[in-house]
């Protein structure tokens, strides 16, 4: 990233001691300490990388490995799927196209002592080429004692088009074969790992492999039991009719070169989406507002 471009941001958006905006490896990060919490946010994907709420441990999860190059998502935090989830159609890329593009930053404010960044993007010949529809997104990280994160989709295009998203959040666990998630009791799911299979769970999810799973249909709250760091995180949504949860195991980790195998032990993805039958349809002028709100308790 230019040099200049980092001063002009700093400039213009930077706060004394509670955001700056520093170049790590050419892509803009703002570093974020507020008395609540802090983050840091890519502004490559608009990617929430990290959360910490002021006598908490880090909440969200980055790979040791990741990857920090314009063009490349990074592997962990909250990245962004737009517009589509999961595999594109031929040659084009796994979770649509936002997640590897600058957005611009448009805003930062107060809301009480919560810091709100708002950043965006819109259409342009490169990503018509690619979907050939008018739109503008923006996406709103709402800093406090909690994370808010809304995804606002605006359709500025004359056509309608669908879309299937995600905030495909990775978060921190002491050790995932400990984990367990509830909220999902009776959720019918499709097993990724099982060919798409349609299954319906039954009481908490535990994890004993490689853990790939769509649940349709579902509005509700899910809660990450994590006893090996005394903790729960509480995962709330709305404008949400998919859960997402993945954790690749050993065999699938050691696939990815932006990954140490074992890390597996201390990632779970529990991702607020609409995906598949759960698609959202949007009219000229319509928007849809995607979002998660994350909390973290002590439970000993
Ligand atoms: O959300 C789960 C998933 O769709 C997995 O199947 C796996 O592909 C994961 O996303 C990570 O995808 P990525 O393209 O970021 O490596």
């Amino acid at each position: 990233m230019h040099k200049m471009d980092l001063v002009a941001l700093n400039e213009e958006f930077g706060m004394i001691s509670t955001l700056k905006i520093e170049d790590v490896s050419g892509v803009p990060v703002l570093i974020i300490s507020t008395p609540l919490a802090n983050a840091r946010i890519a502004l490559q994907g608009a990617q929430v990388l990290a959360w910490q709420p002021a006598g908490h441990m880090p909440v969200l999860w980055t790979s040791q490995r990741a990857v920090y190059r314009p063009g490349q998502g990074v592997r962990g935090g909250v990245p962004v799927c737009w517009p589509w989830f999961g595999a594109g159609e031929e040659g084009q890329p796994a979770h649509g196209f936002v997640r590897t593009r600058m957005w611009t930053l448009r805003e930062t404010n107060w809301v009480g002592d919560r810091l709100i960044v708002h950043m965006g993007l819109s259409d342009n010949a490169d990503t018509r080429a690619i979907w050939d529809h008018g739109f503008d997104l923006e996406l709103q990280v709402d800093i406090g004692r909690t994370l808010v994160i809304r995804l606002v989709t605006h359709n500025t295009g004359h056509k309608t088009f669908h879309i299937t998203d995600a905030l495909h959040t990775y978060f921190l666990v002491g050790d995932i074969a400990r984990t367990t998630v509830t909220g999902l009791d009776k959720t019918a799911y499709l097993d990724k790992v099982l060919d798409f299979k349609q299954h319906v769970q039954t009481g908490p999810v535990t994890f004993t492999g490689e853990t790939d799973r769509i649940y349709q249909d579902t509005t509700s709250t899910c809660v990450i039991h994590d006893p090996a760091q005394d903790r729960k995180i509480v995962v709330s949504k709305s404008g949400s009719h998919s859960t997402v949860v993945w954790n690749p195991w050993l065999d699938k980790a050691a696939k990815f070169t932006d990954m140490r195998p074992e890390e597996y032990q201390h990632m779970l993805c529990v991702e607020t989406a609409n995906v598949g039958k759960d698609s959202i349809a949007l009219a000229h002028g319509e928007q849809h507002v995607l979002e998660t709100e994350i909390g973290v308790e002590v439970s000993p």
